[in-house]
């Protein structure tokens, strides 16, 4: 069985790089010289792809969609069958947290919907303020899914992501 999982959040959330510390093969990449300053020198113009094997009979496919509006193309090819979402939102920023309910209304996030959402570059902040924040953000959207504060380098961070997602959606 195959699962497809989208990694979506605004530009420099952490994307390409939670899907390279999750994936157990070589991921694909396609990151390029931005052509518009976005504060980072490569972002993702296709999607990023990894894989987890879980056992024999289960694999998960890692879909990373680039996060600026204007690829949403792309977007709607990654929701084709798609099972489980996770959000990056990226700690104190503004831009980040608004494109949160658009992001959720747009993958049609529900309540069944196995759903995991990451705070990263949160791994020097003592503060859960901000977390505060995007938890308002989906109880005000009457959903309610797990929000950990995540460092998207990290293999610790990015297993209990996966782990939570795999609990929610009773896979195994
Ligand atoms: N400190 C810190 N840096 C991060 C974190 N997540 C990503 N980065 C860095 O932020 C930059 C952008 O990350 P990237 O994965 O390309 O973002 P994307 O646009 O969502 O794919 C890279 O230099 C990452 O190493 C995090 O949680 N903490
Ligand atoms: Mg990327």
């Amino acid at each position: 069985m195959h699962k497809k999982i989208a990694f979506i959040g605004s530009v420099g959330c952490g994307k390409t790089t939670i899907i390279n510390q999750l994936s157990s093969v070589d991921t694909v990449n396609t990151d390029v010289k931005s052509s518009v300053d976005i504060g980072k020198e490569l972002t993702t113009v296709g999607i990023d792809y990894g894989h987890v094997a879980l056992g024999d009979d289960i694999s998960l496919g890692l879909y990373g969609v680039p996060g600026q509006r204007r690829f949403s193309f792309i977007w709607d090819h990654v929701m084709d069958g798609l099972w489980g979402v996770v959000i990056l939102v990226k700690h104190d920023d503004n831009e980040s947290l608004s494109e949160l309910a658009y992001l959720i209304e747009y993958f049609n996030v529900t309540r069944t919907t196995p759903c995991v959402i990451g705070i990263s570059h949160s791994d020097s902040v003592d503060d859960d303020s901000f977390r505060h924040r995007v938890v308002e953000v989906i109880m005000a959207m009457n959903l309610n899914f797990p929000v950990y504060r995540v460092d998207a380098r990290s293999e610790q961070s990015a297993t209990l992501i996966m782990q939570s997602l795999i609990a929610l959606g009773d896979v195994g």
